[in-house]
This record gives C-alpha cells, sequence and structure tokens, in this order.
C-alpha cells in the first residue's frame, strides 16, 4: 500500500491525481502541519519530507520526495496506464526532460518572478518567465499535450500549476494555455482528486 503525505490545498494534490489516473492502491496520511510565510504552523514529525514539505509518498520502507521524483517513481511503478514513458521508449528522454525542467526552470522561474529577484543573466541555472513560456508556447503548438499526443504526468505537474497562475500577473492567459489547462483539469481524476484533497 503506497501512502501519500499530504495536506490540503498544496502541491500534493496533484498526486491523488495521479494516483486517481493510475488507479493505484494508496492511503492519505494527513499532514498535521505545515510551515506557513506568515510565521503559523510547523513541520509535523510524523512527515517523512527531509523539509517537512508536502508531498512525500512512502512504499513500504521506501520514501520518496519532491514532486519531480514522485511522478517518476509512480508512473514507473503502474507503467501500464502509460502516464509516463518507460526506459526504452523513444518518449523517456523528453519525459525526464520536463519532469527535471519543470522542477529545475520552471518553479524556480516562478518564485523569482514572484519574488521579483533578477536573475543574473547566464549563470542562475533557470531563466525567466518569458523564456519558459516561448518553449512552452512551442512545444504546446505542436500537440494537445506536453509530450505530444499522449497525456502525462508532466501534464500533472504543469497543468495544474498553469491553471493556477493562469490570468495573474506571473502568467497571461492566452487560448492556447486555456486550452491546455482545460484539457488537464477536464479530466475525471482531477475534480475527485480536489474534492478528496480539499477535505
Ligand atoms: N520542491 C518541492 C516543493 C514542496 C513544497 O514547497 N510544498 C509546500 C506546499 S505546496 C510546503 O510544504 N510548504 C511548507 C514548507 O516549506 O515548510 C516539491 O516539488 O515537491
Amino acid at each position: 500500500m503506497l501512502t501519500l503525505f499530504h495536506h490540503p490545498r498544496t502541491r500534493s494534490t496533484r498526486f491523488i491525481f495521479l494516483l486517481e489516473e493510475l488507479g493505484a492502491p494508496y492511503e492519505i496520511h494527513r499532514i498535521a502541519s505545515l510551515r506557513r510565510p506568515d510565521g503559523s504552523g510547523g513541520i509535523d514529525p510524523a512527515n517523512p519530507h527531509p523539509h517537512g514539505k508536502s508531498p512525500a509518498l512512502k512504499d513500504g520502507d521506501t520514501i520518496v520526495f519532491e514532486s519531480a521524483a514522485i511522478a517518476l517513481y509512480l508512473t514507473d511503478k503502474f507503467p501500464a496506464k502509460g502516464l509516463g514513458p518507460v526506459i526504452g521508449d523513444p518518449a523517456r528522454g523528453a519525459y525526464l526532460s520536463w519532469l527535471a525542467y519543470y522542477a529545475g526552470v520552471m518553479e524556480p522561474a516562478w518564485m523569482s518572478a514572484w519574488m521579483k529577484w533578477d536573475i543574473p543573466r547566464g549563470t542562475a541555472g533557470w531563466v525567466a518567465v518569458p523564456e519558459v513560456m516561448d518553449f512552452v508556447n512551442a512545444t504546446l503548438a505542436k500537440g494537445p499535450y506536453i509530450l505530444g499526443e499522449k497525456f502525462s504526468a508532466v501534464d500533472i505537474l504543469v497543468g495544474t500549476t498553469f491553471a493556477m497562475f493562469m490570468g495573474t500577473p506571473l502568467l497571461e492567459k492566452t487560448d492556447l494555455l486555456e486550452a491546455y489547462v482545460r484539457r488537464v483539469t477536464e479530466r475525471p481524476a482531477w475534480a475527485k482528486a480536489t474534492e478528496i484533497g480539499d477535505g
């Protein structure tokens, strides 16, 4: 049995989405508390994440943390649904690249925009949001999903993040992005995830 360490309205809801898509058996351990920007909250000692963050996943004695790693772990463990290209699939390279890009470039890009940080040219390891979006838009112009014709766990990470930011000063709403977000969030598993996860 898999245990998802989850806190309502945090990044962990995306893994209820993925687990539902995969038809995987799982239980939810609700993280009792998280650190909040206003100084409230604190780390729940029962949360196995090394920094007390949400999400984390437990599979027997194995602990997996960081969203990109959890996505890869789950799609590798449950390959039948085809939500992540497996080793040997020509799309595997793109899949791994997008998972790493999500964690290592996209999230820092949005965080630096939100914090109004200037990204030092050529040295930061990530790029600013407009450059990220040029790449995303060029990718989505070629197919309905990030990996092309097939919905994957990358869309769960990217599509739900866009759903949150689109229309804010951080992310301009465009027809292309709106249609993409709709394709991802109209899936029944997302409705189920928010119903289970927000409670
Ligand atoms: N890089 C982590 C980020 C996880 C994260 O920061 N989660 C937030 C909630 S959405 C959290 O737990 N914040 C409380 C804290 O940082 O202590 C991932 O992608 O899984």
